[in-house]
């Protein structure tokens, strides 16, 4: 086809709260396009619990979740829809493993490696599948729900 967009993939990023505040919006967003991605949505966004409880649902029984809440609502967010080929697995690859300290070591020059502090507290969040970008796109973007022609 012609038209490459149509082999390009959406993921939802989240800069979380300790990323905003730590002032690393600047130096991700460099490392985001640097690597290829277009960002097509930006926003800024104070959860509340209800928004948080909602977005972290499937981690409802864990034991951080407590804390996980608590964590994702002490300040702002900046939430992006990122755009390139592969970018579901992409942006996990860029942001690196869950646990930041473990990260430091492992990936080095990953963006968690970079601003993150450990398992709890890790800066950055990307969607783990397709499936869960389809949800997560339009839970902060209303008009990219599925049906409205406008992705
Ligand atoms: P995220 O959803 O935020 O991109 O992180 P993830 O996929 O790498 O990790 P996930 O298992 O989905 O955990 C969601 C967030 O909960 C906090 N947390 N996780 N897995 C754990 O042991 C753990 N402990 C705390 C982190 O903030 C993690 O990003
Ligand atoms: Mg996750």
């Amino acid at each position: 086809s012609s038209d490459r967009s149509v082999e390009k993939e959406k993921t939802l990023a989240m800069i979380k709260p300790d990323g905003v505040s730590g002032n690393y919006t600047d130096g991700i967003k460099m490392a985001i396009l640097e690597s290829g991605f277009s960002i097509l949505r930006e926003s800024i966004v104070q959860l509340d619990e209800d928004k948080a409880v909602t977005f972290y649902a499937e981690h409802s029984s864990r034991t951080f979740f407590t804390s996980l809440i608590k964590y994702m609502t002490s300040g702002p967010v900046l939430v992006m829809v990122l755009e390139k080929e592969n970018a579901v697995a992409d942006w996990r690859a860029l942001i690196g493993p869950t646990d930041a300290r473990k990260a430091k070591i492992t990936h080095p020059h990953s963006i968690r490696a970079m601003c993150g502090m450990d398992s709890d507290r890790n800066c950055v969040h990307g969607s783990d599948s397709a499936q869960s970008a389809q949800r997560e796109m339009p839970f902060f973007f209303k008009e990219m729900s599925s049906g409205t022609g406008i992705v």
